[in-house]
C-alpha cells in the first residue's frame, strides 16, 4: 500500500542481528533516543539479516536493518544509512585487536604479528567480495595473502618462523570479521603456527581472551561499541590498538525507500 506509513509497511521492524552485538545495543538506544516504543528490533545474525534484505531488495520490498561499513552489501545493492541527527549509534571507530595477557611473552612471534596486523576498508571489502561471491572464507583470505605479499611482508618483518605453536582465535560470524580473522589466520598459519578458528557469540569472545581460553581476537569496535565488553574485562586483556580505522554503524534501507532520517521513522 503506498499510502501506509513507512512504520506500516515494514511491520514496525528493524531487522537485526546476534544480541551480543554492539549494534544491537545501539539500535535500542535509537528506538529510545527518538521514541520509537511502537518499533521492534528483531534478533538474528548477520547471515539472516542479509538474506531478509536480500529477499526485499530483489522486490524492490521496503526493509529496515541495522547495518555496518565494512561490509559487502554496499557493494552489493544500492543502499544509504539513515541520518542519525541524535548520534544514537555513535562516531565513527576503529577496529582493534585484543589479546590475552601473557601472549607477548608465550607467543612472541604471534604478538609481533597481531600487533604489525593493520589493513584497510578497501581491503578487507576485496576479502569480503569473494566470500560474498561464493569463496570459502580460508580460499578467499590465501588468496588475498598471497595476491598482497608486501602488505603481508610488513606484518611478519623479522618475525621468526615457529614449529607448530598452538594458538586459538575468536570471531562472530559477522561478515566484516569472517574476512579479517580468516586472514590474520592464514599469516599466522604461513609462519608455522597451529591455528583453530573458534566462532563464538561476541560476549564468550571477549571473555574468551579474559580468561584464555582464547589467545586473541581482531573483533574489538572501539570505543564505543564493544565498550561494555571493554569495561567489563579491563585489565584482563591487551588491546594492541587499531588494525582498521574508519568503522560505521546504522539503520541502512535501499535507496529505492523514500525515508532519509531516523526520525522519519516516528509518525
Ligand atoms: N558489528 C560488526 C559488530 C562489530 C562488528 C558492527 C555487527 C557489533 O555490532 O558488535
Amino acid at each position: 500500500d503506498e499510502n501506509a506509513s513507512i512504520g506500516e509497511q515494514v511491520d514496525h521492524e528493524i531487522i537485526g542481528i546476534d544480541p551480543g552485538a554492539g549494534i544491537m545495543k545501539a539500535a535500542a538506544k535509537a528506538k529510545e533516543d527518538y521514541d520509537l516504543s511502537d518499533w521492534s528490533i528483531v534478533e538474528g545474525s548477520s547471515a539472516a539479516m542479509t538474506a531478509t534484505l536480500k529477499k526485499a531488495y530483489d522486490k524492490k520490498e521496503p526493509i529496515i536493518i541495522t547495518g555496518w561499513t565494512p561490509h559487502w552489501m554496499f557493494n552489493a545493492y544500492d543502499l544509504k544509512y539513515l541520518d542519525d541527527p541524535k548520534g544514537s549509534f555513535g562516531e565513527d571507530e576503529n577496529i582493534h585487536t585484543i589479546v590475552r595477557n601473557g601472549l607477548k611473552e608465550d607467543m612472541p612471534e604471534a604478538y609481533q604479528v597481531l600487533d604489525n596486523f593493520h589493513w584497510d576498508t578497501d581491503a578487507m571489502g576485496e576479502v569480503m567480495m569473494e566470500i560474498y561471491d561464493g569463496t570459502q572464507p580460508e580460499d578467499a583470505a590465501a588468496a588475498w595473502v598471497k595476491d598482497n605479499a608486501d602488505v603481508v611482508s610488513e606484518w611478519t618483518k623479522g618475525v621468526s618462523k615457529v614449529n607448530g605453536d598452538k594458538i586459538k582465535l575468536g570471531y562472530v560470524a559477522w561478515d566484516s570479521e569472517i574476512a579479517s580473522t580468516n586472514v590474520i589466520g592464514k599469516v599466522l598459519t604461513d609462519l608455522g603456527y597451529d591455528v583453530t578458528l573458534s566462532q563464538v557469540e561476541a560476549g564468550p569472545m571477549w571473555t574468551g581472551v579474559a580468561d584464555g581460553s582464547l589467545d586473541a581476537h581482531v573483533a574489538g569496535w572501539l570505543p564505543i561499541t564493544h565498550e561494555d565488553y571493554a569495561t567489563k574485562y579491563a585489565g584482563k586483556f591487551e588491546d594492541l590498538g587499531a588494525n582498521l580505522e574508519g568503522t560505521k554503524l546504522g539503520l541502512v534501507v535501499p535507496k529505492y525507500m523514500d525515508i532519509d532520517s531516523i526520525e522519519d521513522l516516528k509518525e
